[in-house]
């Protein structure tokens, strides 16, 4: 199957700025459809997928730039809805699936649980600003959560729910970070190209009863970076932990 010419196009816009400066002016609609020598509409189609990937910002009556790469990433254990609001974005979600599911091997080790054992699985598409930034398969430990599956998640924070429903306060847990690329269906829920490098977060939350989320996110590449602080190493070694793992 060839690529619509639209794709080809923006992969060239993609390579011509990947080493431009924030904010390089790039060509209009109508620059760009005259010396690629295609329509205004392909061109303008070009345009849109990389302001989708966050590679370009279009500001009225100016133009289109050069955009800074990616949001930054706490490494904390706040919620989306407080990360997005925090920044001054509006947060809102799609449920794409909620129900509660037996345990199978794999989840169970996680929640030191038997297979078969109740699970509330949970996967929403979640958005900034009406835009798509990530996906979120989370599985909770639904014995201590009863009646967590009848909760609209398109309207609630999960974490607000599990604060006020059950007085579930975190006390800690672990989040291993991974390149991936997006999986096709992934790639069109994000709206963004095909084969995308996409940053893979699994967290494992655990309050006083153990662990009570296991989360896997998907989040575009190109829409995010990852900051940490950093700190000398004390006698003591009470440096914060974190570690970059060789994936086995
Ligand atoms: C964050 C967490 C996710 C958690 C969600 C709750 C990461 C990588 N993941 O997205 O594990 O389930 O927040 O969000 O930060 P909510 O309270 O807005 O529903």
């Amino acid at each position: 199957m060839t690529e619509p010419k639209y794709r080809d196009l923006a992969e060239a816009l993609r390579r011509r700025i990947a080493q431009a400066p924030v904010g390089t002016p790039t060509p209009s609609e109508r620059e760009l459809a005259e010396e690629s020598g295609v329509s205004r509409m392909t061109a303008r189609r070009a345009i849109d997928e990389l302001v989708r990937a966050g590679l370009l910002t279009r500001e009225v009556g100016r133009g289109t730039f050069v955009a800074h790469p990616a949001v930054g990433m706490p490494l904390q254990l706040t919620s989306f809805t407080d990360d997005m609001l925090a920044r001054g974005h509006v947060p809102s979600s799609e449920v794409l699936e909620a129900r509660l599911v037996p345990a199978d091997e794999q989840i169970a080790s996680v929640f030191q649980r038997d297979p078969g054992d109740p699970v509330f699985l949970l996967s929403r598409v979640r958005l900034a600003d009406g835009v798509p930034m990530a996906i979120e398969r989370s599985h909770l430990r639904a014995d201590l959560l009863p009646g967590i599956e009848s909760h609209d998640f398109a309207r609630e924070s999960l974490y607000r729910v599990l604060l006020d429903e059950y007085g579930v306060r975190f006390d800690g847990g672990e989040q291993v970070i991974r390149a991936a690329i997006a999986r096709p269906d992934d790639a069109k829920t994000l709206k963004i190209p095909p084969q995308s490098a996409v940053l893979e977060f699994v967290r494992t939350s655990s309050s006083d009863a153990g662990v009570m989320e296991w989360t896997t996110s998907i989040y575009p590449g190109t829409r995010f970076e990852l900051s940490a602080q950093i700190a000398p190493v004390t006698a003591q070694g009470s440096a914060p932990r974190s570690a970059l793992r060789v994936r086995g």
